[in-house]
């Protein structure tokens, strides 16, 4: 297949690199970790690699090197659309190059190829119960769909280790073109209990998912899906849902076993989840001061939620140390488009106080927003009311920076994930011997 071909020459040239490095270079220290690092989450210790993409904590996310600003400036767009094309993004975070719009859209075919959805799973989410949250579903989904997997096939027939990395950039093919009809299938299943609406052979990957959900008139929802499903596509290896996927998939677990282990991991409050309950949030301040706050009732507002305990969705990263560029992104395209819309006003007055407090608080490292700040506002605007949802769409994006990764480690041989854990009698007594 075309996409293998490009990657193969990629590939023999970093496992060259990684050879090299490994032999001259194997025993030498980079630096040390502390006793904080045990309890802090291992947080700030740099022990992953990915050449797809890195998040700086001062500028954000990088994609193979360029900002989220110039991605979305760089990547092919189709005649008409302002928004780039899904496809063009997946050329970048796999091959590493700039695609033309050739590359682009000889992607979109691809995955259009690819995009119908198997009866047994359509039938597997109508059985589920109606409370079901969606991210359960869309994770049951994406495991209903191990059946089909090619690695997984091949694997139980004489697959070389050093092949393992095509099989499964075929079923990540399969896995991303179908993500956007599984997320309408919940959708029109869990909130319309309405007939399914199979993938159109017209439209772009990310236009589909608006085709299929039965907005397909509504141009605006598709420039925003596309913007949408861009900048939630990666942030490096370190974060919940990607980390989570690398470790199942260091099994040699397939792509459908990774990803939807990395969704249940993007379904937590901490992670993923953080744009539903910010849009919940935002509508409880309407709910009690009305659309238009005064600050010092919005003050009031967000130091009760801190004083119950609670965090300040859309607020604070792990890394980042600054505006969250992705969240930019998004402000952007609100502010062009529906800068009156009172919610999108609200998050913008949220925005202009909470940072403060925060640090007045002193308790977050980052008291600036991020991606969730404002993602569910812009859903909210172009009617996609259905709040719950919002961490679905995350996931349909986030698939496109996994599959990427994924693919890249098998490529390179990634070993089975597999740290040392050791009692706390040892850890005082590491403490004490390090000390002599
Ligand atoms: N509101 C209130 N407290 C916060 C916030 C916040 N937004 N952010 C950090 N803190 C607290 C945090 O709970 C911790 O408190 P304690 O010492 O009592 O445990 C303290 O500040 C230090 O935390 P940090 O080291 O700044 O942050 P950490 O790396 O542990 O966590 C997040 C990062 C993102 C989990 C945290 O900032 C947070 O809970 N934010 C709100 C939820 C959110 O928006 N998550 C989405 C992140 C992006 N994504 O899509 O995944
Ligand atoms: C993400 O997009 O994965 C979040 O910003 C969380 C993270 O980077 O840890």
């Amino acid at each position: 297949m075309w996409l293998h071909d490009r990657l193969e020459p990629k590939i023999n040239e970093a496992r060259a690199r990684n050879e090299r490095i490994y032999s001259e270079y194997k025993d030498r220290i980079l630096g040390k970790y502390q006793v904080k690092h045990v309890f802090n989450g291992l947080r700030d210790l740099d022990l992953l690699i990915s050449d797809v993409s890195f998040v700086d904590p001062q500028e954000g996310l990088k994609i193979r090197g360029h900002s989220i600003t110039e991605v979305l400036k760089i990547l092919p767009r189709a005649k008409g659309n302002e928004m780039p094309l899904a496809g063009g993004l997946y050329y970048l975070l796999l091959v590493g190059d700039i695609p033309t719009l050739q590359d682009a859209l000889d992607v979109e075919e691809e995955w259009c190829r690819r995009s119908d959805l198997p009866y047994h799973v359509a039938d597997m989410l109508r059985a589920m119960p109606k409370d079901t949250h969606p991210m359960t579903m869309f994770s049951q989904a994406i495991l209903a769909l191990q059946s089909r997997s090619e690695f997984s096939r091949h694997y139980n027939n004489d697959l070389q280790k050093e092949n393992y990395w095509r099989p499964m950039l075929t079923d990540s093919l399969s896995l991303v073109a179908k993500t956007p009809t599984i997320a309408a299938a919940i959708y029109n299943i869990k909130y319309h209990n309405r007939e399914l609406i199979p993938p159109s052979q017209k439209h772009d990957w990310s236009a589909n998912f608006s085709y299929m959900i039965d907005k397909d008139w509504d141009e605006q929802y598709k420039e925003l899906s596309r913007l949408f499903f861009v900048i939630h596509a990666d942030q490096g290896t370190g974060n919940v849902s990607a980390h989570s996927s690398i470790l199942v998939n260091s099994a040699l677990s397939d792509i459908f076993f990774s990803c939807s282990a990395a969704m249940n991991g993007l379904a937590g409050p901490l992670h993923g989840r953080a744009n539903q309950d910010c849009l919940a949030w935002l509508l409880a301040i309407r709910d009690t001061y009305g659309v238009n706050p005064r600050e010092e009732e919005l003050e009031a507002y967000i130091w009760d939620t801190l004083n119950r305990g609670k965090v300040i969705p859309g607020y604070g990263h792990p890394v980042l140390r600054n505006i969250d560029p992705r969240f930019t992104a998004q402000y952007e395209f609100g502010k062009k488009y529906f800068a009156d819309d009172d919610l999108f006003k609200l998050a913008e007055m949220v925005y202009k106080v909470a940072p403060r407090i925060l640090t007045e608080q002193g308790k977050a490292k980052n008291p600036w927003p991020n991606i969730d700040e404002i993602s569910g506002t812009l859903q909210f605007h172009c009617g996609m009311k259905e709040y719950d949802f919002y961490t679905v769409l995350f996931g349909v994006g986030r698939v496109l920076g996994l599959t990427a990764n994924l693919v890249w480690l098998r490529a390179l041989s990634s070993p089975l994930e597999r740290p040392q854990s050791i009692t706390t009698d040892m850890l005082e007594q590491m403490i004490h011997e390090t000390a002599k």
